[in-house]
């Protein structure tokens, strides 16, 4: 007989392993994966705000968006007047973005490998932070170069109804909860589905308070 395989380290959970999920060709769901790490994210995301603070950046239509917002990274997403691109150096401060910490890009790096994305090497972190009444209206991803490319979300705090169309914005849409710890990978030919995140209902989470936070790690150049 052979021996029987190592068994799973102290971190796997069947609870959360039987959340993991293929959503759609392209998008994979890996219930709880970054949960160990919170308390790591939370800190560093600390650092981060002390640097760049988030922020309501401007629609090119010329609304405030209602979440608040800011980036770590090489790059880091802005929205004004003038459109939506990735810039070097915060708005706010003339200041580049703080780095993205080693850790982060790590751990976006081991998602994306075992949703089948080997050598994810993000350039830019966007950080959305959602209040009771936040909400994020259906929107593509598509101000970076390569498609080819996944882009890993990780969210922190309080649970959301994520929704999820398809290729056109009329698309039926989905609604699938996002909890704390849970890491989304999406790429191939989920890359370029609209999505956004639904109202966020008040409530108290034991890390974060009042707060939803979310990390997208992006391959942006
Ligand atoms: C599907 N953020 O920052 S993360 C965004 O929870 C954004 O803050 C939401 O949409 C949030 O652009 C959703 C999940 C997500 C992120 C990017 C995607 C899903 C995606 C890109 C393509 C398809
Ligand atoms: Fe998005």
């Amino acid at each position: 007989m052979p021996p029987d395989p190592a068994p799973p380290g102290p971190s796997f959970d069947l609870f959360t392993a039987l959340r993991d999920q293929v959503l759609a060709p392209g998008a994979m769901l890996l219930g709880g994966f970054a949960r160990d790490d919170a308390l790591t994210l939370l800190a560093a995301i600390d650092d981060i705000v002390a640097l760049a603070p988030f922020r309501r950046m401007t629609t090119p239509g010329g609304r405030a968006m209602s979440v608040a917002m800011t980036n770590c990274g090489q790059a880091g997403w802005v929205s004004d007047r003038a459109g939506y691109r990735y810039v070097p150096a915060d708005p706010a401060t003339g200041r580049p973005w703080p780095a993205l910490p080693p850790s982060f890009a790590a751990l976006a790096a081991r998602a994306a490998a075992r949703a089948g994305f080997a050598g994810f090497r993000p350039d830019a972190c966007l950080v959305n932070r959602y209040d009771p009444g936040t909400r994020l209206t259906l929107h593509q991803d598509r101000n970076e170069r390569d498609f080819s490319r996944p882009i890993v979300s990780v969210s922190l705090g309080l649970p959301a109804l994520f929704l999820w169309g398809g290729p056109a914005r009329t698309d039926r849409v989905r609604r699938v909860p996002l909890e704390h710890g849970d890491v989304v990978v999406w790429g191939g030919p989920a890359r370029l589905t609209y999505h956004g995140i639904h109202t966020l209902a008040d409530g108290t989470h034991p890390l974060t308070g009042r707060v939803r936070l979310n990390l997208t790690f992006r391959q942006a150049r």
